[in-house]
Order: C-alpha cells, then structure tokens, then sequence
C-alpha cells in the first residue's frame, strides 16, 4: 500500500478516486468502498485536518489514526493525502477513470465542488459514480454514542492543539453555564459552528448576579465546567484571570488538566481586580515583568505536564501603557514559556491591536494570537485572519443577549398582568422540554 503525493500506479486496473474524511468508520462508507472495489484499483482520498476544517469541524480522529484505520479496510488499495479540500491538486496527479462519491453532495455545501470535479475528470473521460447516501448512519450519530464511551478529556485536549495547528481562526464563544454551552455546542449556521469555549470570569460571575472581581471560587468553577463538560464534547478555554497566588498556581492549573480544560489565558494584573473594559476611573495595577514572567515559569512546570495550553493576557493597551510596552511583554511572557498571547483593547476601532500584530507577527518566537473584539466589534474575522490574529473570542455575547431578553418579558408581565403579549418572544414549553432533554 502507498501514501505519496505522487502516484505511482503500476496496476492495469482502472483507478478509482474516493475521497474521504474518515471519520469513524461505518457500514456508509464500508458500503462505497465495496462497490469502489468492483470498479478497480481503489485510491482513498484522505482528506487531512487542514482540508476538513474548510467545510467542517476537526474529525475526532487525527490524520494518523485514520489513515490507519482506513488502510486496514480490504477494499482499499491505496491513500492519497488530499491536502486540499476541492480535490483538483489530487484529480491532477492520479486522472483517476472513476470517482466515487456519495449523493448527498448534490445537496449539501459541496454542490460547487461536485461541478468542478465533474469539470476536471472531462479532461481524461472520467466517470463520477454517485452512490445513495446510507440512510440512519452518520458520523454525527456515531460522535453520539461515542460522547458516552471515550475518555473526553483526551478528546478535547488533542482537538484543541489539533485546531492550532490546522485551523486558520479558531471561533470561540462565551459560556458561562450548561444551557449557555447548550447552545454554544448546538448552534449551526451553514457548515460553520464555534471550534471551541470560553468560560468567561466576567460572564460566569454575572450569571450569578455578582461583578467581575475574581469572586467566584474554584469550587463553584468546578461545578459549571463539570456542567459545561457534561453536554458538549468542544475544548474549552478558562479565564484564568490573574491565576490568583503563585504558590496557588501549580494546584490549579493541574486541577484544569485534570477537568479536561484545553487553555488557560492569565492576564498581567495585580492588586484589585476591574474589568477590563470598565470605563470607570480604572485604578487596575499591572503585574511587573519580572513577577508575571515568575508566574508563567510556575504555571509551566505544571502545564507542560499536563498539556493545558497557557496564553498569557497583557493589559498595557488596557492601561495606556502603549505599545512598546505589550511588545516587550509578548517577548518577554514567550520567552517564560507562554503558550500563546492574547491582546486586549477597549477601543472602538482594532487600529491598535492590529499595529500591535504587525509588530507581534515579526518575533521570531511568535506563537498563536488571541484576540477579543468586543469594543471594536464592527471588525470582520476575515480582517483579523489577515493581521495574524489565531483565535477569535466572542468573549460575553450570550449572556448579554440573555439579559435584555429575560427584561422584556419581566417588564411585560409587569405592565399587562399577564404574559400574553410576550409569548412569541419565548421559547416554547414543548421545546424546552426538547432542548435539554438529549
Ligand atoms: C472576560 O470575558 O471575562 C474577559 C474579557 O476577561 S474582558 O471582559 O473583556 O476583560
Ligand atoms: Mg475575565
């Protein structure tokens, strides 16, 4: 069996393209493997993280894995690693006679890519082959059973270093308790859905109607992770806040690996804590170099361990301290083993943060960039993909939505003595019922 780039095909029989994801296998894709073979010489078309992350999330398994486990089918003769998602990098190389693929991409979000393929295998007299989709058996249904039997600590860890590694921009929402990671984990817009979590000290702490001022204890943080942990299999990433004593640091960090939390962003703040983007007389201290850097040589000892990623959080464009001194700060928290770095802005505008990528993109050490547009939220991702940025937090939406939500009705019943008016505005009884029990 081969796996190159380049074909080699020293077989008269006719070549068959299969392009395939992988993913936990099943009798749907045993089904197109076996009518592949009758056709001749099968050749996989195994689609790497890179090329699956443009259509849909990060399959459970690595490349590694399934292309073990792909190889291992009787029906298959040869891989092809298929770094591109559209396939004509592939089609090029092999001029494969037949192609075989499921009829659902008629439908679905890759009616374009059928049509350049059906276009390309012309070239050379190819033939399509569509075969009717399995019906009762996905992917998504096994990801189902799978939730109740795999270790999901190890799941999330590895999904999220996988998303570093093969995603352009990791999407990445605020939860802050089970129904809020509900609907994280649930909402779909076309083949796009969040990568990934935030449990958010400004959200959490007002979830449980108290500002954000490092209140809220680990013990209740443990219970809404386990909540969160408990209905969605997507990493999440902590605010970690200023990750409190230092001689404190080594048990939390590790009780977060041990939860299954993928990230950690501490921020470089000392003293009493204020939000970030409270725009009252901000009296918030920032951590000296030295001591931060101290902090992260701590945290790492343990992380590196344990593998939870640590992004360290600068507050200078927070505080007016300007650029050069974030600057100097990312080189510096890189240099003590920062993971990654996130810059934070209170502006309207992301000028600011996207001088600072420039700067930040020319290290020599860069590592992944978080950013957190909430003040400057006209921006597009799109902007931020092309200034560097890496990972993109929508760092308090649901909980803000929620709140003008939960208002009306409360001031409606109030004026109408009844809830009439506002039922259209609520979700319906019957759905609720629906929406948590799954
Ligand atoms: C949070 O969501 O709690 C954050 C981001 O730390 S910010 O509120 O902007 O400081
Ligand atoms: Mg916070």
């Amino acid at each position: 069996m081969q796996n190159s780039g380049l074909m080699e095909n020293k077989t008269s029989n006719p070549k068959v393209f299969v392009p395939m994801a992988c993913d936990l296998i099943h009798e749907g894709h045993i089904n197109i493997l076996k009518k592949s073979k009758k056709l001749g010489h099968v050749i996989v078309g195994l689609l790497t993280d890179e090329a699956i992350n443009v259509y849909k999330p990060l399959p459970i398994f690595n490349y590694a894995r399934r292309k073990e486990i792909i190889s291992s089918i009787k029906y298959v003769d040869e891989i092809y690693k298929t770094n591109n998602w559209d396939y004509s990098r592939a089609l090029e190389d092999i001029k494969p006679e037949f192609v075989v693929h499921g009829d659902d991409w008629k439908e679905n979000n890759q009616v374009r890519v059928r049509q350049n393929v059906i276009n390309q295998i012309k070239k050379w007299k190819g033939k399509l082959v569509e075969l009717p989709y399995t019906k009762g058996i996905s992917s998504t249904s096994v990801k189902d059973v799978l939730r109740s039997n795999i270790n999901p600590i190890f799941l999330r860890t590895q999904i999220f270093s996988r998303l570093i590694k093969s995603k352009n921009l990791i999407r990445v929402i605020e939860v802050h308790n089970g129904l809020s990671a509900l609907i994280a984990d649930r909402t779909k817009f076309k083949n796009k859905e969040f990568d990934c979590l935030w449990l958010s000290s400004l959200t959490h702490s007002a979830s449980k109607g108290k500002p954000d001022i490092e209140y809220i204890d680990d013990t209740t943080v443990n219970s809404t992770i386990n909540d969160i942990f408990e209905i969605t299999l997507k990493p999440l990433i902590f605010d970690a806040d200023s990750g409190g004593r230092i001689e404190h640091l080594k048990y939390s960090i590790s009780n977060l690996g041990r939860l299954g939390v993928s990230a950690a962003i501490i921020e470089d703040k000392v003293g009493s804590k204020k939000n970030s983007l409270s725009k009252k007389n901000n009296t918030q201290k920032q951590d000296s170099i030295t001591n931060f850097k101290r902090k992260l040589i701590e945290v790492k000892k343990v992380s590196s361990q344990n593998g939870v990623f640590i992004f360290a959080r600068i507050e200078s464009l927070i505080l007016g301290k300007g650029l050069d001194d974030a600057i100097k700060r990312a080189k510096n928290y890189i240099n003590a083993g920062a993971d990654g770095i996130m810059i934070h802005s209170k502006k309207q505008t992301p000028k600011e943060i996207f001088d600072f990528c420039k700067l930040y993109n020319n290290l020599v050490n860069r590592k992944p960039l978080v950013v957190v547009p909430s003040t400057f939220h006209k921006t597009y991702e799109k902007d931020f993909y092309n200034h560097g940025a890496n990972i993109v937090i929508y760092a308090n939406h649901l909980l803000r939505a929620s709140i003008p939500a939960m208002e009306k009705v409360a001031k409606s019943i109030l004026e109408f003595e009844r809830s009439s008016e506002v039922e259209s505005e609520m979700k319906k009884i019957d759905d609720l019922l629906d929406f948590t029990d799954k």
